[in-house]
């Protein structure tokens, strides 16, 4: 048993006479006052530390090479968090006194002064405890006892004899914890095929006393709802705590939209949601607004998830309508920004970046947090919808009363908390378990899926849905992915929960060509998919030593934790480019991360791009596709994984590609049957007048050979259509002696004023590996301010700018060279300078890897 002794310096308490919560719309606000006495609240800072910091008291980064076995046993045994504080004196004197904790990481025993006031086993809950007896005069010992959540997992596992809740352990190559299934804490804590294994212990979120005579507002909440009959409501919920039976005054105005309430309440004795709603006059426009006051925002938008037939084709359609406008989900799935909760203040660069690649969506997938109130705030903000899943992945779940408890508990704060974001438009009760269940992953032999399935419809559609269902205000799906509907037809476990034709797929298909868009399922809404890359050396840099820089190292292994994905990486890459080969080991390997990122970044554009051409058609019965959310934003340690931004915010080639292949306004080219076509994508509410323009090189030529036109399209805002197709031969034919391996098309579209509209993209007619005429590119630069200018004597692609430790980002990056010069802004994240920059820029080119 260790001790952790915390002094307590400065505690202070803080009056909060506000009682009034302010919501609002527009240039004005919804009031909610509600007349009742003061409220005090006084922190408890020092407690504020999670337990992986005693790794930095022994000097080391625990991400430093192989640390995370290094610390492996911290999180084999138990710790006591231990701090005194003493109380003003008027908190003592409030009728009622609640020791709240915002989050305890995971099992813990709680005692102030010498006596136990209650027990913790959810990392996802808020805990109070009333301890208005308990406080004394001068010095209060408050104490925290951790169980190792490993044991604590492993002991909840023994005592469900019955039958197993399979995995029983994560595979050897991610070097983790078992049993985690058995605990209400981030899933992905005992390490995940990307991450590490930091099961940590400690007080996660905020500690403090919340004192009161009369009423207590634990959380205020607000939903707009809209019906064609009543039109907009505004339904507001209070969770209060009553220390006696009291009638007060509540009113709800909202002065902008002339709406106003007012109503006598009795307010019971206890803790109980109260509900009232305020009718809405009129709300003018179905735009997502903000005003931002002191407790609450209100937004006013709709949510519809359409399942139902599509001509042609069986099965039923899935997709989004936002404000009554079908929208195409273009993004990533987030995963937590680091294994310590507690340091976690990347949210607002990951969230920019986000959108700076032009994505509208993110899924915050279910094995690791509810992220916190920031994350959801600036979502709201900046536009990006959120796909919320909860807290259960990729395993089978114990049913236990007491587990049900704790989680019908987790789940009803969770939604009071979340639900008054706009920006979360669906929740989903966990990931992949209804896949895992249909497809076996865990060979439970026949005559035992019925109490598999059993467990499972109890815990996420007669507990976690019934919760759910009482926000009418977005949809609830089971599972991701799902059929939908059609799995609730099927008793909620569908036999093929990745049918293209019904709900989300997941796919992944690491030994196929990625560059043949023909291998991947042609589904409603692609809600993961991906391929792994290695992040940067200046990523890894911090993190090892130079005997780990070779793509045989140890550490190198290490990172991996997904079996053969290093291995994997390479053969995709050896697929259309040649592997590097320099003989100077550091050159080699940064050559081999580099190419790691080209496979990753290409692989994941032609799949996406595949998704948003097939937006418009049904092809075999299948299409329509309207969701691309690719696996995965970010990451949580500096290894290799599926993410487009690595560990501390620096863009991968695939992020930089992102901005271009989610881009509104798209021309997307691929081969069908050695026939060129160009499709045009418009995510725009108006319809735009096109033509495709090509432009055809010579990789030995930065002149274009040849230019080919198409007729003008009207293409429709918000659809997919093919707006150039020519036989690739007669094409090549037609262009001065052009073959397959010496030429490559660049393209791009145009509106009726010859105005360029979206990105230019690329088509290649071979592997890189194969071309002829491909030469080594002299590029120079020209550095002024933030920006370079490169010159280039030769076609060259994927061209990469690096600045090494500078944080920041490029305007482009990983582009394709078909001209003389080309300039690139470089955005700042940190002061820095001309010098700096230019001291640290490199350029790489696929030819220099050779
Ligand atoms: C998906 C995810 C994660 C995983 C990823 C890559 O299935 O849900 O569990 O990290 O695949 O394997």
């Amino acid at each position: 048993m260790y001790q952790k002794q915390f002094n307590n310096p400065n505690t202070k308490s803080t009056e909060r006479v506000q009682t009034s919560a302010t919501v609002g719309f527009k240039n004005g606000a919804i009031q909610i006052i509600i007349w009742i006495t003061t409220i005090f609240f006084f922190t408890i800072p020092t407690l504020s530390e999670t337990l992986f910091h005693i790794s930095y008291v022994f000097g080391c980064d625990p991400y430093f090479r192989f640390n995370d076995l290094s610390y492996q046993w911290i999180a084999l045994d138990n710790w006591t968090y231990t701090t005194t504080f003493t109380v003003p004196s008027q908190i003592r004197v409030r009728k009622k006194v609640l020791l709240v904790f915002d989050g305890v990481d995971t099992a813990a025993s709680i005692s102030l002064n010498g006596i136990v006031v209650g027990k913790t086993d959810n990392m996802f809950r808020r805990y109070d405890f009333s301890v208005r007896k308990l406080l004394k005069d001068g010095e209060n010992v408050l104490e925290v006892s951790l169980l190792s959540p490993v044991f604590y997992s492993s002991e909840r596992r023994k005592a469900h004899s019955s039958y197993s809740v399979p995995p029983e352990c994560p595979p050897d190559v991610q070097k983790g914890e078992c049993h985690v299934n058995f605990i209400r804490k981030e899933q992905s804590s005992f390490s995940w095929d990307w991450g590490p294994s930091f099961p940590t212990m400690g007080i996660w979120k905020d500690v403090r006393l919340d004192a009161f005579d009369v009423l207590h507002l634990i959380q205020l909440s607000s939903l707009p709802l809209y019906s064609i009959s009543t039109q907009w409501r505004l339904q507001v919920e209070l969770l209060v705590d009553a220390v006696q039976t009291t009638s007060c005054q509540v009113e709800l105005s909202l002065s902008e939209l002339d709406s106003k309430q007012t109503i006598q309440n009795l307010f019971l004795q206890g803790r109980l949601k109260y509900n009232f709603t305020l009718h809405i006059n009129k709300v003018d426009s179905f735009k997502i607004e903000a005003y931002l006051t002191s407790f609450l925002q209100v937004y006013f938008r709709t949510v519809e998830l359409i399942q139902e037939p599509v001509m042609e084709s069986p099965g039923l359609s899935f997709y989004f309508r936002i404000n009554e406008k079908s929208l195409f989900l273009k993004g990533s799935n987030w995963i937590p920004a680091d294994s310590f909760q507690d340091r976690v203040n990347s949210a607002v660069n990951l969230l920019q970046s986000a959108v700076d690649a032009n994505m509208n969506a993110l899924r915050v997938w279910g094995g690791g947090v509810y992220e916190q109130d920031l994350f959801y705030n600036l979502c709201d903000e900046l536009g990006i919808m959120v796909w919320q899943d909860f807290m259960f992945a990729c395993a089978m779940y114990p049913t236990e009363d007491d587990f049900i408890q704790t989680v019908r508990e987790e789940v009803i704060q969770q939604v009071q908390r979340l639900k008054s974001h706009p920006s979360i438009i669906v929740w989903s009760g966990n990931n992949e378990n209804e896949a895992a269940l249909a497809t076996n992953w865990f060979n439970i032999p026949a005559s035992q899926k019925p109490t598999y399935i059993k467990d499972y419809v109890k815990l996420y559609v007669n507990n976690i849905r019934k919760i759910v269902q009482e926000d009418q205000s977005r949809p609830f799906l089971v599972s991701s992915p799902t059929n939908g509907a059609e799995s609730e037809q099927e008793g909620w476990v569908a036999a093929n929960p990745y049918d293209p034709h019904f709900g989300d797929v997941h796919f992944y298909n690491y030994n196929m060509d990625c560059w043949d868009w023909r291998t991947f399922p042609r589904t409603r809404f692609a809600s993961e998919y991906g391929f792994q890359s290695w992040p940067s050396f200046s990523t890894l840099e911090p993190v090892s030593i130079p005997e780990d820089w070779s793509y045989n190292s140890n550490f190198t292994s290490h990172r991996q934790h997904h079996e053969s994905g290093n291995q994997q990486m390479l053969q995709q890459a050896a697929l259309h480019f040649n592997l590097p080969n320099s003989t100077v080991p550091l050159k080699r390997f940064t050559d081999t991360l580099y190419i790691t990122q080209v496979m990753q970044a290409q692989c994941v554009k032609t799949q996406t791009e595949f998704y948003r051409r097939s937006r418009s058609e049904i092809i075999a019965g299948k299409g329509h596709t309207l969701g691309a959310l690719y696996w995965q934003l970010n990451d949580i340690w500096q290894a290799p994984s599926w993410s487009s931004i690595e560990f501390g915010g620096k863009w991968k080639m695939l992020h930089y590609f992102a901005q271009d292949f989610f881009a509104s306004v798209l021309p997307v080219g691929f081969e069908d049957d050695d026939t060129l076509f160009i499709y045009a994508i418009s995510d725009l509410n108006h319809d735009l007048k096109l033509r495709a323009v090509v432009n055809v090189y010579s990789w030995s030529d930065l002149d274009s050979i040849c230019t080919l036109t198409s007729d003008q399209l009207l293409v429709s805002g918000g659809s997919a259509a093919a707006i150039f197709k020519q036989p690739v031969t007669s094409l090549l034919a037609g262009c001065g002696g052009c073959t397959r391996l010496t030429c490559l098309l660049s393209f791009h579209l145009e509106n009726n004023h010859g105005i360029q509209q979206g990105p230019t993209n690329h088509h290649f007619l071979c592997s890189p590996k194969d071309a002829q005429g491909l030469q080594r590119p002299n590029i120079t630069e020209d550095k002024s301010g933030f920006m370079v200018i490169l010159h280039s004597d030769s076609v060259a692609p994927f061209v990469w700018l690096d600045v090494g430790h500078i944080q920041g980002r490029f305007s482009v990056n990983g582009f394709l060279i078909v001209s003389r010069n080309k300039t690139v802004h470089f955005d700042a994240w940190q002061p820095t300078s001309v010098a700096e920059l230019s001291r640290s820029l490199s350029v790489t080119t696929l030819m220099d890897v050779y």
